[in-house]
């Protein structure tokens, strides 16, 4: 059979249904009561999805691996094992007030993958490995991506070990319970290489569902850059101290965000800034905010305009700091992705074969794809969700839209698997 045959043939294994309940088992798993997901790094709902997985892959003979940052590998042997894995997946870990799809799609597209070869009686000459990325998020451990950077080389295993969340729980301890709760055996970093990855991820906006069409063909990704800035002031008594004494930190804050506010709109509306956290000490309704802390995230496709709005941000946080002290610290900074040819090529080639209208497009989501395509090359395949809505309980994807993402990356991994 050739590639074009098999690849399709295995596509036309992948089912719309199955699919579906899986993603609805795993929802289950952190659900909340407006049908979204709270399903954290590393906290027991993230090891029970992790443990669902791994039963999932026992059921059907599917090796398993994880690796010490915790990222969990469902691996297909191919005809030849030696040679280099084709990888796919996503993160399974999401927002405090995520939705159902976000990452969890692009696991389970995977592992659906798999089942349709396992149905097509198809076995590729490559293996392939289904990850389940940890940390992607970052929302409970900063920075996010940090199981795909570790894995890439991007960040040392060691210089995230002791981050520390707002409870104060430390990364390495949670870590450690959750290596130990998904149970799978231990595999060293480095110990394999892709060949080349491909991550389904619902687009998290509004394009392709606007456009009416099922499948986009991911050119790259937008650069990320993570900031911490931590405002001191002096608490005070609200009632006895005059304004001219203050050194009131949220009152700063306030200014300098406002301040960065204007610096960062553009006409064309391209650069994306937002402050996601802001914690104000002691918190007290009568006492003059003495710490502030906040939180930038900036992006942008330019790497230069990114570098030159950072050079900026000191300048103009000393400039409405007042009588407060500012410090601007960088968290994380993800120059923009541009994705492998040949395998947005494949992609693309896979769109075609099945019959799927397709759009080249950017994204301005960040993704574990962002730090593989440093080690091989990488690609996306997005599917629409409703109103383009994401981080948020409300997020949905229809079964027919996931299905063609499933169905399209099926296909894409054969041949790659092949090659
Ligand atoms: O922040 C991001 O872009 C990703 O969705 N975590
Ligand atoms: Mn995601
Ligand atoms: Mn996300």
């Amino acid at each position: 059979m050739d590639a074009t045959n098999s690849s399709s043939s295995a596509a036309g294994f992948v089912s719309e249904d199955r699919l579906w309940k899986f993603l609805m088992d795993v929802a289950a798993y952190g659900a909340t009561k407006n049908g979204g997901v709270n399903r954290q790094a590393l906290s027991v709902e993230d090891t029970a999805a992790k443990q669902h997985v791994v039963s999932w892959a026992d059921e059907r003979n599917f090796q398993t691996f994880q690796d010490p940052i915790g990222n969990l590998f469902v691996r297909s042997e191919g005809t030849e094992p030696d040679l280099r894995p084709i990888m796919t997946g996503s993160h399974l870990d999401s927002q405090p007030t995520g939705g159902r799809f976000d990452g969890a799609y692009g696991v389970l597209a995977g592992l659906e993958a798999l089942d349709a070869l396992n149905d097509a009686g198809i076995q590729t000459r490559r293996p392939i490995e289904v990850v389940a990325w940890t940390n992607e998020e970052g929302s409970r451990f900063s920075p996010g991506a940090i199981g795909s950077a570790v894995f890439a080389g991007h960040n040392t295993l060691a210089s995230v070990l002791d981050v520390v969340d707002r409870e104060g729980t430390v990364f390495r301890d949670v870590l450690a319970e959750t290596i130990t709760g998904t149970g799978a055996p231990l595999r060293a970093l480095g110990s394999v290489v892709p060949h080349a990855y491909i991550e389904n991820h619902i687009e998290q906006g509004p394009v392709l569902e606007g456009k009416d069409l099922q499948i986009g063909v991911v050119s790259g990704i937008q650069g990320i850059c993570h900031l911490d800035v931590v405002v001191l002031g002096e608490e005070a008594h609200a009632g006895t101290t005059p304004r001219r004494s203050r050194k009131d930190a949220l009152s700063a804050a306030v200014g300098i965000i406002a301040a960065l506010e204007e610096l960062t709109t553009d006409d064309g509306d391209t650069i994306r800034f937002t402050v996601g956290r802001c914690e104000v000490s002691p918190g007290s309704p009568n006492t003059v905010p003495g710490r502030v802390h906040f939180t930038i995230d900036l992006r942008h496709p330019d790497s230069e305009i990114i570098q030159s709005m950072r050079s900026r941000i000191d300048e103009v946080a000393a400039a409405k700091a007042g009588a407060c002290i500012v410090a601007v610290s960088d968290n994380l900074y993800v120059p923009p992705t541009t994705f492998e040819p040949s395998v947005i090529a494949a992609i693309r080639d896979s769109a075609k074969n099945l019959g799927y209208e397709y759009l080249d497009m950017p994204s301005g989501a960040g993704h574990d794809a962002m730090h593989l395509n440093a080690i091989c090359g990488a690609g996306m395949i997005f599917v629409p969700c409703l109103g383009g809505v994401s981080h948020n309980e409300a997020e949905s994807a229809t079964p027919a839209d996931l299905a063609a993402g499933a169905r399209v990356l099926t296909d894409t991994l054969v041949r790659l698997a092949n090659s």
